[in-house]
């Protein structure tokens, strides 16, 4: 089995300090909680960005401050920016981080209810245009799929030419209006991409960690963090990212599954390999 990949999404843009105090606003803690997940063995960042009160923002400078703020600490982690944003956020807005030099980035692949009121728009048309923007600047996407349309849409897109091989799928469990995340929702995610595409299994709240276990002993990848899951136990704040990204570290040990170095990473994504496609 390939070495495992752990993503980390450290901050989001939906969490606040009044949810879990560890949920990084300023570059300060942004870069404190990379760094710490990285040490514990994350070798991708999934990055959103605050302003220093919490309020998500998509700006290309704040980016920039922090992703060389994180770069400077940790050169060869892989920092994957959100083009998902927070909810509302028009499509120029949300697409600012793909302006910078960076590898990688969220493909977010259909529409969704997401929560009590909200809808996180991702039109057809919007996930050309972003792939499009993504492929022009060689950024690798990470097609995040909240349910089994989303998937097939993937799958539709990638045969028209619009999203690319090599495949890298993000099923995100759990959101209230997406897929749950029980375990024939994993395997039936699982069952439906092609055998030589990759994925990651992102479980919100409580299905984070039982679809991480899943995921390391099914071959797929992982990503947890604050953006998806708050609690390190029922009830019981992480504190912070990096007793998170511990635990999967644990898993892995106990199912015998190594963990990938950012360079590993790249290899097993093969990062940079829509190049020549
Ligand atoms: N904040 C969510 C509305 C992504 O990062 O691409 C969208 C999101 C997906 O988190
Ligand atoms: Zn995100």
């Amino acid at each position: 089995m390939e070495k495992l990949i752990i993503t980390c999404a450290i901050s989001g843009a939906e969490v606040m300090k009044e949810h879990t105090p560890h949920i990084p606003y300023t570059i300060e803690e942004t870069v404190k909680e990379a760094v710490e997940a990285y040490t514990a063995g994350a070798s991708i960042i999934h990055l959103h960005v605050r302003h220093d009160d919490g309020t998500p923002t998509q700006s290309k400078a704040r980016y920039k401050a922090v992703i060389e703020a994180i770069k400077a600490r940790i050169p060869d982690v892989i920092i994957q920016p959100s083009t998902g944003g927070a909810v509302g956020m028009d499509n120029l807005t949300r697409l600012q981080p793909t302006e910078l030099d960076i590898e990688m980035a969220t493909l977010d692949c259909g529409t969704l209810n997401f929560g009590e009121d909200d809808i996180f728009v991702n039109t057809e048309k919007t996930i050309k245009a972003f792939a499009a923007a993504m492929y022009a600047k060689n950024i690798f996407p990470e097609c995040e799929c909240f349910e089994k349309g989303h998937v097939d849409t993937v799958l539709r897109l990638h045969k028209k030419g619009f999203i690319k091989a090599p495949l890298h799928f993000s099923f995100v469990l759990g959101v209230q209006g997406g897929m749950t995340g029980e375990a024939r929702d994993f395997h039936f995610l699982k069952d439906s991409i092609p055998s030589d595409a990759t994925f990651s299994v992102a479980g919100i709240g409580r299905y984070q960690m039982p679809l991480a276990e899943l995921s390391i002993i099914h071959g797929g990848h992982v990503r947890v963090g604050l953006e998806d899951n708050i609690y390190i136990e029922k009830g019981v704040l992480a504190e912070g990212n990096k007793a998170l990204v511990e635990k999967v570290a644990l898993m892995a040990k106990k199912h015998d599954r190594a963990i990938a170095t950012p360079e590993e990473a790249r290899r097993i994504l093969k990062i940079g390999g829509h190049k020549n496609a």
